[in-house]
C-alpha cells in the first residue's frame, strides 16, 4: 500500500468532479436520463458547513468541456469566484482547480457551474450550498433543503439538447416541462402536526420563476438570499421567486395527522404540489410560540445614499423589445446583426461582456444601480461578491438580497458598498439571456 505523506493527506482538500451520469429523473417506466452531475448526483451534494468555516474543493473535471464553479451569494475572494475570464481561466477537461475560502455569512447558497451555464446549469450541474449559524440558531424539528428546478425533457425522458433556441433565449429563457423538488417530480417528506421546520427553497431553474404558497403549513419568511430579516415576516401571500434567488422559511405544520401539508407551486393552470408533506403523527398539542428572526450576518452596513456613485442601467431588446443597436464585443451593430451573433438583449448599451465596467467604485463606496426594465419579459439581476439593498420609491430600504426580479417594463433601484475588491460579474440569471446578450460587471479598487 503507497505511503501518503501526514502533510499530504492533511492538505489536499475534497475532490467535487462533474461528469455524466444517468439519473432516474422521469417517473417509474420511463427510462433514466443522461444528465451532468457534481460527484454522481444532482443536485449535487449539500455542501454544509459552520460559519467562518474554510470550504475547500478541488475541482476535477471530468466533462468534455471547460467548466467553472461559482459560489452563489458567498462573499469569496475575487479568485475563488468562478467566472470564466473574469475571475479565473476556466478548467479544461481532466484539469483541476483548487477553491479555498472562508464563508462569513450564515444562510441558504448554492453552488453552480458557470461555464457555457445554460447547458452546464441545465444539465444538473448544481447543488446546494449550507452555512450554519454560528450561534442562536433557530429552534426547530427538521432542517430541509428544497431544491426547485425544471427539465426539458423529450418523450424519451431525455434532456433537449439545443440550448441556444432564439424562440427561447428571446423571450423569458429555457422553461422546462418537468418539474422537480430535489431532482424528485413526487417530493415527498413525512411530518407531525405542529412541528416547526426550517424550509430552505433555492430555485435552480434557468430561467422558470416559481409563484409559491402553502398549504397546511404557518409560515414565515426569516432570509432572502441567505440574509436574515431584521425580523420574520409571515407569509400571508403567494411568494414569488425569480432563478438563483433563495428564501428561507420556518413553517409550523397545522394540519391534522392523517392529512397533508403543502408547498404549492401556483401555475397558469392552478395550484400544483411542489413537495408533499404527509401528518403521520402528533408532535405535540399545542404549537411553538411565534419565531424570533436568525441573527443578523456580519458586517453588511449599509451605506450613505447622498453621496453614492449612481450608474443608471437600461435593460433592453428581446422579443417585442425597442432595441435598435448595441455594441457587442466593443462593435457598434444593429439588432439585426446581433440577432445573427445569437445576442438578443443589451443593458446599459453593450451586450456581453465588455473591456469597461459598468461601473468603477472605490473601496468602502456606496454604489447605486438605478435599473430600468425596457423589456416585456422579467428579469433577476444578479451581482456577484456582495449583497445589495433595494432602493423604495419612499427612500425606505428593501431586504438584503443578491438577485433581484425586476418586472417587464419595471423600473427598480439597487444599492450596495463596495466593500470587496475585484471584478465582479452583475448579471441576468435566466441564464439565456446571460449568454445572449445580458452581462456586465463591476469594478471594486
Ligand atoms: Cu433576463
Amino acid at each position: 500500500m503507497p505511503l501518503i505523506g501526514p502533510a499530504i493527506a492533511a492538505t489536499a482538500p475534497k475532490v467535487i468532479e462533474p461528469k455524466p451520469v444517468s439519473h432516474q429523473l422521469a417517473p417509474d417506466g420511463y427510462p433514466k436520463t443522461a444528465v451532468w452531475a457534481y460527484d454522481g448526483a444532482s443536485p449535487g451534494p449539500e455542501i454544509r458547513l459552520g460559519q467562518g468555516a474554510r470550504l475547500e474543493r478541488r475541482l476535477v473535471n471530468g466533462l468534455d468541456q471547460p467548466t467553472t464553479i461559482h459560489w452563489h451569494g458567498i462573499r469569496v475572494p475575487n479568485g475563488m469566484d468562478g467566472v470564466p475570464d473574469l475571475t479565473q481561466t476556466a478548467v479544461a477537461p481532466g484539469e483541476s482547480f483548487d477553491y479555498a475560502f472562508d464563508v462569513p455569512d450564515a444562510g441558504t447558497y448554492w453552488y453552480h457551474a458557470h461555464w457555457a451555464s445554460p447547458e452546464q446549469v441545465g444539465r444538473g450541474l448544481h447543488g446546494p450550498l449550507i452555512i450554519e449559524e454560528a450561534e442562536s440558531a433557530p429552534d426547530i424539528d427538521a432542517d430541509l433543503v428544497l431544491a426547485l428546478d425544471d427539465w426539458l425533457l423529450n418523450e424519451a425522458a431525455q434532456i433537449e439538447p439545443n440550448f441556444a433556441i432564439p424562440m427561447q433565449m428571446s423571450h423569458g429563457g429555457r422553461i422546462g416541462n418537468f418539474v422537480t423538488t430535489n431532482a424528485r417530480h413526487d417530493f415527498t417528506q413525512d411530518v407531525q402536526q405542529h412541528q416547526r421546520l426550517r424550509l430552505r427553497l433555492i430555485n435552480m431553474a434557468n430561467a422558470r420563476i416559481f409563484p409559491l404558497a402553502l398549504q397546511g403549513l404557518d409560515g414565515w419568511v426569516v432570509a432572502y438570499d441567505g440574509m436574515p430579516l431584521a425580523q420574520p415576516e409571515k407569509v400571508t401571500s403567494e411568494l414569488v421567486m425569480g432563478p438563483a434567488q433563495r428564501i428561507d422559511l420556518l413553517v409550523d405544520v397545522t394540519a391534522a395527522e392523517g392529512g397533508e401539508a403543502y408547498l404549492v407551486r401556483l401555475d397558469d393552470d392552478g395550484g400544483m404540489v411542489q413537495a408533499a408533506f404527509p401528518v403521520t403523527a402528533r408532535a405535540s398539542l399545542t404549537r411553538r410560540p411565534d419565531p424570533v428572526a436568525l441573527p443578523p450576518n456580519p458586517g453588511h452596513a449599509m451605506g450613505t445614499l447622498g453621496s453614492a456613485q449612481t450608474a443608471p442601467m437600461k435593460i433592453e431588446g428581446g422579443a417585442m423589445g425597442r432595441l435598435s443597436r448595441a455594441s457587442v464585443e466593443g462593435r457598434e451593430m444593429g439588432f439585426r446583426e446581433m440577432i445573427g451573433q445569437g445576442q438578443f438583449w443589451a443593458m446599459a448599451g453593450q451586450a456581453g461582456l465588455h473591456d469597461t465596467p459598468l461601473v468603477t467604485a472605490s473601496m468602502g463606496e456606496t454604489v447605486r444601480i438605478p435599473i430600468e426594465n425596457d423589456t416585456v419579459f422579467p428579469h433577476a439581476m444578479h451581482l456577484h461578491g456582495m449583497h445589495f439593498r433595494e432602493v423604495l420609491g419612499d427612500g425606505a430600504m428593501g431586504p438584503m438580497r443578491d438577485t433581484l426580479l425586476i418586472a417587464a417594463r419595471e423600473r427598480r433601484e439597487i444599492a450596495f458598498v463596495a466593500d470587496n475588491p475585484g471584478d465582479w460579474l452583475f448579471h441576468c440569471h435566466m441564464l439565456g439571456h446571460a449568454a445572449s446578450g445580458m452581462m456586465q460587471w463591476v469594478r471594486v479598487v
